[in-house]
């Protein structure tokens, strides 16, 4: 297969809305991404950004990259992020930023519902909210919503665990918590596409609230329960990570077919060891850079891109090694 085809074959496009966020980085006017300098209304803006979990490696990459694109745009730019994935956790991060009053807010909300008010109210005292990666069911809230076609990506996944369950046996989805934009997408998705496939069962969906530990002993247990278990779709990195861990403690890596979301550093090492089969990549780097921008042309008066989809990436063993896939993996620090 020649380069460009190979290419080709993993890239996934996120359709109209991928070509709506080239179109919003040629058309809006906005200095592309990574470019220096910003017109005189964007200068020294206060821009928070609250990640869902601080220490992912998914939100570690969209800060390193926001943070970069706010220095070189001449922002005081500042990142914080939930110890863990609990509106309880958030919420004070957020009534902090309430208070602080900044110009612009970039915010991956842990909830759908549970933080709206308090968006609300920040929105309404004039801060501009950016929401990245996860959104709020109310469309009042934020003036753009940048993040992956999730539900593509649990299309993509679903098609690939297919293929490389040969058609045949019992799936379960393993995923954070209901109420999730991002990962609820996903399932959607996967399961939709999964339905295609009259010769594959899927199991009911187990949630493991974003802990390895937890997902490592759900898939031990599933295993037991189903010994046709064929293959696994994990829904972020946290589920990948304690998916691969539970299959080697079952001796079942490389048996029973993963396909994970995202690409941190241990699935990455999962993924060559075997252990799982196919990752879907996002780029949180390009997310973080886009809300940036999208902000940056608020403050100097242009109109923001309500929706901007970003790129996904399917990888396999096969093209890990690919300098134009590697450039996916999830970082642990900038
Ligand atoms: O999968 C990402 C993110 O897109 C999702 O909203 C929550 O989980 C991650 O941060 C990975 O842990």
């Amino acid at each position: 297969m020649s380069d460009i085809r190979r290419r080709r074959t993993f890239l996934i496009a996120a359709g109209s809305a991928l070509a709506l966020a080239t179109t919003a980085a040629c058309s809006s006017g906005s200095t592309s991404p990574g470019s220096g300098g910003a017109a005189a209304g964007a200068a020294n803006k206060k821009v928070r950004l609250i990640t869902g979990v601080k220490s992912d490696p998914f939100y570690i990459t969209m800060a390193c990259a926001a943070q970069a694109e706010a220095k070189a745009k001449g922002l005081d730019f500042t990142a914080d992020g939930s110890a863990q994935w609990d509106v309880s956790v958030q919420r004070p991060l957020i009534d902090s930023v309430a208070a602080a009053r900044p110009d612009g807010l970039m915010i991956s909300p842990v909830d759908t519902s549970a933080l709206t008010p308090s968006l609300r109210q920040i929105q309404s005292a004039g801060t501009k909210i950016a929401l990245v990666d996860t959104s709020v069911t109310d469309p009042s809230v934020g003036i753009t919503r940048i993040s992956s076609d999730n539900e593509a990506g649990g299309r993509v996944a679903a098609k690939a665990l297919a293929q490389e369950m040969r058609d045949k046996g019992s799936v379960i989805v393993i995923s954070v918590k209901p109420g999730i934009s991002t990962t609820d997408a996903r399932i959607k998705g996967f399961t939709e596409e999964m339905a295609k496939h009259p010769h594959i069962k899927v199991l009911p969906t187990l949630y493991d609230n974003d802990q390895p530990a937890t997902a490592a002993s759900q898939i031990q247990s599933t295993l037991a329960a189903h010994p046709d278990l064929g293959g696994v779709f994990a829904g972020n990195t946290n589920t990948g990570q304690g998916i691969a861990t539970g299959l080697k403690q079952a001796h079942k890596q490389g048996k029973v077919k993963v396909a994970a979301f995202d690409a941190e550093p241990d699935e990455v090492s999962a993924l060559k060891a075997g252990t799982l089969q196919v990752l879907v990549a996002q780029d949180p780097a390009a997310i973080g850079v886009q809300a940036v921008d999208q902000l940056v042309d608020a403050f100097n008066g242009k109109p923001a891109k309500n929706q901007i989809g970003t790129t996904m990436v399917a990888i396999t063993k096969s093209n890990m090694n690919d300098p134009e896939v590697s450039k996916y993996f999830y970082k642990s620090s900038c």
